[in-house]
Formats: structure tokens, C-alpha cells, sequence
């Protein structure tokens, strides 16, 4: 490696060794798309540590040659999972978008720090640029709205928990949460976990999240009357079923008791990019703030998620300390493009440029078929799962989202009355098909229990290259799974 660029006179070897990678990304994206490779070559955790043929986890003393780093860069490729095959249904996000992949090339090129305008000009307006689009979309007018991208839908979040603390409570910054009444936050039985996870981290404690029933009226939660309602998580597409709430019905609650209203749409916010689909999301305009994961329904490389917030200033209000050696105000250009200190992180990865850079090979229309696209597929699913007598859907309504749930009825439990013990033998069906998938390489779904309702399979789609052949070949191989 020593002889490679910056070595005086490595740029042969530099563009030798450049172009075997790229040969390598090349090849794996090519088979990604091809239905006749595996979607992953399993391995359990004590054999690829053991390593494998050429394939070692250890670190070496002495540097290994460039001909072994491109063995490794393609083993590593190898024992991985290809999240770009179109039988990867296993995550929300997945798919191989080649203009993503590209942008990811150039931002790792980039090698820079999303904190000041001075290390990333472009980036920063970009982000200004990509932030303005999306809140365009939402329905927020010019005047209003700032945003941040973050590490995930988690992590945004976090933020809207945050802002929404700062927003009623400013002093919590300086003097902590012992100057705070008791807080209480609202959510629904099915949203995400980070919900709890951020009020956790956040010291207001896992315990006063209150988990709204989903088919109850939202006016119950307030109810609580010990505590302090202050914010309210409405979930646009939840992981599991994909549902959406009311997000009219509870703004409306929002407005009348000044709470802050924050919607998930970490999943359902690619619904936007579709006039087909975007009515799902009705309400979202009242909002205070917003998560949208574009790396989920958008398909662009992980990772790419923002957070959205309606009050522009709050975010920097509420994170900035003002670190006199990277944010000094004395700068040679408009200091307001530091951005940096609206985050709560100091280093910050570009994930905005893979975006802008999709946004402009697809544009909004692009991203819209793509999103139609994903939820045919799930009514084809659901249609065919409709006419199955070896299937029976979790849900009998047609899916909201991209999210399809399903239980595998194997031969020995059909026509089997209902009860515990159905119950107990049908929650195993769905790991042990699911292991034999994965070892089998053939196809990846998710299962999970939820609620009353014991282990099911949750097929979602977000990968473009899926198609209704796809969806067969999953009931078909299913079956054959199952039936062992
Ligand atoms: N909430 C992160 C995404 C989880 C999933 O892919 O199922």
C-alpha cells in the first residue's frame, strides 16, 4: 500500500488497484440483480471467525500485499448479505440504486465533515437545498422550517424528543431535568421503540411513554393527569404492519392541549413522493416536527435520515454550545452555514449527497414510480395470499403500505381449530422457515410476534428490483420450506 498514491509516482498503481476494486463492485452488483445467485452465503458467527479459505478477521502485524486487500475486499462482499437482490425482502430498507451507490463513491472520495461550511460548501447548501425540497413536500410554507440529517430514524427521533423538551422547558440545557415537572410523552402500542429508547437516554424515563392503544381515541392518554403531557409521536407507516395514524385527528388534540406533535414518517415519508399514496400522510403539514428516512422507501444507500422541524432556530438553540476553535464568528463568509452546531454530534458524515444526486437522475416523478411500484407489489402479494389456503393474512385489509403479514399454514396444522395450542405450533413455523431460507441462500423475509398474535412473516417492499416473479418464487419456496 505504501507505493499507492500520495508515494511519489503511484498513480499507476493507484489506478491499477482503483479499477480491480471497482471490477470487484462491478461483479457484485451485477450478480446482485441476477435471481440465479444466492441472496447471501450463510455463516454462522464461529466460522467466518474461524476464517475461511482466504478470509481472515485478524489483524495483521506486518501489511498485507494489494492482491490480498482485493481477496478481502471481495470475501467480504461474498460472506455478506446482498441487500440489492430482488428476493431481499427481509428490511425496510434495501435495493441497489447505481446513482446511490455512485454519490457513496464520491462522498467517501470527499473524505469531508458536514460541521462547517468551510470543510463542505457544497454539501452544506445541498443539505439546505435537499431540506427545503423535502419541507416543500410536507406541506410547510417558505417561512418556516429547519432540519438536520442524522444517523437513522432513531437518532431523528431522538431530536424531535429534544426540541419538543427545549421548546417548553429552554432551561433544561443549562439546569438539567431537576428543574423539570414529571413529562409525559404519548405513542402508540405499535411504534417504533426509540420512542422509549430516546425518552430513556433522554433521563424523562421509559416508564412515562404512554403507549396509546391503536383503536382507542387518542383523547384517552390524557387522562394522565400526574404528569405532564408535552409531546405526542404519530407514527406515518409503523414497522411492522405499516399503518398510519390519524394525523388530522391528532393534531387537532395537539392544538387544543399544546402538545408537540411529531410525526414517524421514517417509513412512510417515501409516500409523499407519490400523488397516488400521498393522501395516506394527510395532516402532516400541522406537524412540528418530522422524521423521514429517505434510505428506507427512497432507496438510497444507508445512511439518510432527517429530522425536520417546523420552528426554525430551535435546533441550533437548543444543541449549540458554540466551540470557539471550529464555529468562530469571525469567519470570512455567512457563519450561518455552519451548520454544525444544530447537531448533537461534532463530526458528521455527508449522507446528503447520494440523495441530491438520486433526486437529480430520478427526479420527484422518479421516486414516485418507484414508490407505486413497491406497493403493487405488496397487493399483488396480498391478492395472492388472499387465494392461498396454505396462507392466511395477519390482516384482512388491503396493506396501507408496502407491508404485507402473513402466517405459512403448514399441512399438519390446517383445519386445526384455533387456541393455545395451534398457537404454540404455528409461532415455531415462521424461525425455523426462515432458517432454512437463510441457509439455503434463496430468499430473505422477516418474522416476528406481535401483540396477541404469535410469530408471522412481514414481507415489505422497498427494493425496485423486486418483481411479481419474486413473489412468487417466496410462496412457492415457502412452501417448499415449510413441507421439509
Ligand atoms: N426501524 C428500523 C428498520 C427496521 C426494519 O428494517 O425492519
Amino acid at each position: 500500500f505504501s507505493n499507492l498514491l500520495p508515494a511519489p509516482g503511484g498513480e499507476e498503481l493507484t489506478r491499477g488497484f482503483l479499477q480491480e476494486v471497482v471490477d470487484i463492485l462491478l461483479g457484485y452488483i451485477s450478480k446482485s440483480s441476477q435471481r440465479s445467485s444466492k441472496v447471501l452465503d450463510f455463516h454462522h458467527p464461529h466460522q467466518l471467525k474461524e476464517g475461511l479459505e482466504c478470509f481472515s478477521l485478524d489483524l495483521p502485524d506486518q501489511p498485507e500485499t494489494l492482491e490480498q486487500i482485493l481477496v478481502d475486499c471481495r470475501d467480504t462482499l461474498k460472506y455478506g448479505v446482498r441487500t440489492g437482490h430482488p428476493r431481499f425482502l427481509n428490511q425496510l430498507s434495501s435495493g441497489l440504486d447505481v446513482v446511490g451507490v455512485a454519490g457513496e463513491w464520491l462522498t467517501s472520495t470527499a473524505n469531508t465533515n458536514m460541521f462547517t461550511y468551510e470543510v463542505s460548501p457544497v454539501f452544506v447548501l445541498m443539505e439546505e437545498c435537499l431540506l427545503k425540497k423535502m419541507q416543500s413536500i410536507l406541506g410547510w410554507s417558505d417561512d418556516v422550517g429547519d432540519g438536520i440529517f442524522c444517523p437513522g430514524g432513531t437518532i431523528s427521533n431522538l431530536y424531535s424528543i429534544l426540541v419538543a423538551r427545549y421548546h417548553f422547558y429552554p432551561e433544561v440545557k443549562t439546569r438539567g431535568m431537576g428543574v423539570l415537572p414529571q413529562l409525559a410523552l404519548f405513542t402508540s402500542e405499535q411504534s417504533h421503540y426509540s420512542v422509549k429508547k430516546s425518552a430513556a437516554v433522554l433521563g424523562m424515563g421509559s416508564e412515562n411513554v404512554f403507549m396509546v392503544k391503536c383503536d382507542e381515541r387518542p383523547a384517552s392518554v390524557l387522562s394522565h393527569q400526574a404528569l405532564v403531557p408535552f409531546y405526542v409521536n404519530a407514527t406515518a407507516g409503523t414497522t411492522v404492519y405499516g399503518a398510519f395514524d390519524p394525523l388530522n385527528a391528532i393534531a387537532d388534540i395537539c392544538q387544543r392541549y399544546t402538545l408537540w406533535m411529531h410525526v414517524d414518517a421514517a417509513w412512510g415519508g417515501g409516500l409523499l413522493m407519490s400523488d397516488r399514496h400521498k393522501m395516506k400522510l394527510q395532516g402532516i403539514e400541522r406537524a412540528c416536527s418530522v422524521t423521514w428516512n429517505p434510505h428506507k422507501m427512497m432507496g438510497v444507500p444507508l445512511q439518510c435520515s432527517a429530522i425536520l422541524v417546523k420552528k426554525r432556530g430551535l435546533l441550533q438553540e437548543c444543541n449549540d454550545f458554540g466551540a470557539e476553535y471550529l464555529f468562530q464568528t469571525d469567519k470570512n463568509y455567512d457563519v450561518s452555514y455552519d451548520t454544525g452546531d444544530k447537531s448533537i454530534q461534532c463530526g458528521r458524515h455527508v449522507d446528503v449527497f447520494k440523495l441530491w444526486l438520486m433526486w437529480k437522475a430520478k427526479g420527484s416523478e422518479g421516486f414516485g414510480s418507484q414508490v407505486n411500484k413497491c406497493l403493487e407489489n405488496a397487493e399483488y402479494l396480498y391478492d395472492q395470499l388472499q387465494r392461498r389456503t396454505d396462507f392466511e393474512l395477519v390482516l384482512k385489509n388491503k396493506p396501507e403500505h408496502s407491508n404485507v403479514c402473513f402466517w405459512y399454514i403448514p399441512p399438519s396444522l390446517r383445519g386445526q381449530p384455533p387456541g393455545p395450542d395451534r398457537d404454540a405450533r404455528l409461532h415455531q413455523v415462521a424461525p425455523r422457515i426462515k432458517g432454512r431460507m437463510m441457509e439455503k441462500g434463496s430468499v430473505m423475509i422477516g418474522y416476528q410476534p406481535l401483540g396477541d398474535k404469535v410469530n408471522f412473516f412481514r414481507c415489505v417492499f422497498s427494493n425496485p428490483a423486486t418483481q411479481q416473479e419474486d413473489i412468487d418464487f417466496l410462496l412457492d419456496e415457502i412452501t417448499r420450506l415449510g413441507d421439509i
